[in-house]
């Protein structure tokens, strides 16, 4: 099959792009809290409840304004960019096991839906107010299967979110307990039902490594697994403990392109789980800490300052960076890629940027075996 006629093909983060989704911030709300989520607003001496309902239009705007930039830029590098479907995030949720008083946003894309090779999947998602989320995405999944006949699309099974689905008391476990359970890789979600988001999953031809983590249980990796393997692909379960909140793999643990991972210095991978890598000849370079810390990342945003690194591949050898990430742009370059500076701090309000902010549904290439 000549990959050219393909509309849908993907089978890793790095090659030459050609059609991606970006993400809007249009209606964006505040994340409700929920069993599997507590918000928390920065910068405050004494907490106070998270806001509901839209979230300030002028916040949306300066947001929206950063991911137009990256359509441009993605444009003018001759990638074709589609945009979410405009939906109401403002309306509550209730189904026969959850009610949640409004949804959240279409911003990241990346946590949602994933192309693997040939196929799109829609991840079962962890947190209520983003079960719906796969909504602004189907008119264009629609469009993808009308056009490309050989196309296959999986919906993963949609989880209960009840109340009994969560640990109602993850979020206030004394630290030894939560130091004891990290290391079992326990969270707030049990094993009870089949979870996961698709940040959790990083893409590398056959082998798909999957982060067990706050949003992606091991009921979810053994789906994954039973999914795609009978397909050829290869999963690995991939753990990062000393991350006590692990929430997408795309902050963490980041292929550039064949051979090569970035790496978070704070988020170390399990030990004995990089030997496959190793023993492969791939190389793990370390990232530089972001120049924007903690106490500047923005006030509503619940992502770490790690979102430094979800940088976003245009090909093995070209990538956008955010602007002010100096230190990162340097290595990069040293490591002989043309980087691509792009404004997108506003975005990480929404929890993530460059890698999060986009789905891609077509890179060129086929599915190869980094780990023979
Ligand atoms: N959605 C990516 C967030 C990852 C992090 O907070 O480190």
């Amino acid at each position: 099959m000549r990959t050219d006629t393909r509309i849908v093909n993907s089978w890793n983060e790095w090659d030459t792009l050609q059609e991606v989704v970006v993400g809007t911030a249009e209606n964006a709300c505040f994340e409700p809290t929920e069993p599997g989520h507590r918000p928390q607003e920065r910068g405050l001496s004494e907490p106070r409840p998270f806001p509901t309902g839209p979230k300030p239009r002028e916040l949306n705007e300066k947001a929206e304004e950063e991911l137009t930039g990256l359509v441009s830029l993605l444009e003018s590098q001759g990638v074709t960019v589609r945009r979410p479907a405009p939906r109401d995030y403002s309306v509550p949720l209730k189904t026969p096991t959850f009610e949640v008083e409004n949804q959240y946003c279409a911003v990241c894309p990346r946590d949602v839906m994933i192309t693997l090779g040939n196929e799109i999947l829609e991840a079962t998602m962890s947190r209520r107010s983003r079960y719906f989320e796969y909504e602004a995405y189907r008119s264009l999944v629609y469009k993808y299967w009308d056009e490309d006949p050989l196309m296959t699309w999986s919906v993963a099974p949609k989880p209960s979110m009840a109340d009994d689905m969560y640990r109602q008391d993850f979020w206030t476990w004394p630290l030894s307990k939560r130091h004891e359970e990290m290391h079992n890789f326990e969270f707030c979600v049990t094993q009870d039902e089949v979870v996961f988001d698709a940040a959790d999953m990083a893409r590398m031809g056959k082998d798909i490594f999957v982060q067990e983590s706050m949003t992606t249980n091991r009921a979810g990796i053994r789906w994954i697994t039973r999914h795609l393997e009978p397909k050829g692909f290869r999963v690995h379960p991939v753990h990062f403990p000393l991350d006590y909140f692990p929430s997408h793999i795309d902050a963490t643990f980041i292929p550039l392109r064949a051979g090569l991972v970035l790496t978070n210095p704070e988020r170390p991978i399990n030990s004995g789980e990089e030997k496959l890598f190793l023993a492969n000849d791939w190389e793990f370079v370390t990232a530089p800490q972001p120049l924007t810390g903690n106490d500047e990342m923005p006030r509503y945003c619940q992502s770490s300052k790690w979102v430094s690194i979800n940088v976003l591949s245009i090909s093995p050898s070209k990538i956008i960076v955010e602007e002010q990430e100096k230190p990162l742009q340097d290595l990069l370059c040293s490591l002989g890629f043309e980087v691509f500076p792009l404004p997108f701090r506003h975005v990480y309000e929404y929890g993530g940027s460059l890698h999060c902010a986009t789905w891609d549904v077509r890179r060129d290439g086929v599915c190869e075996d980094y780990f023979p």
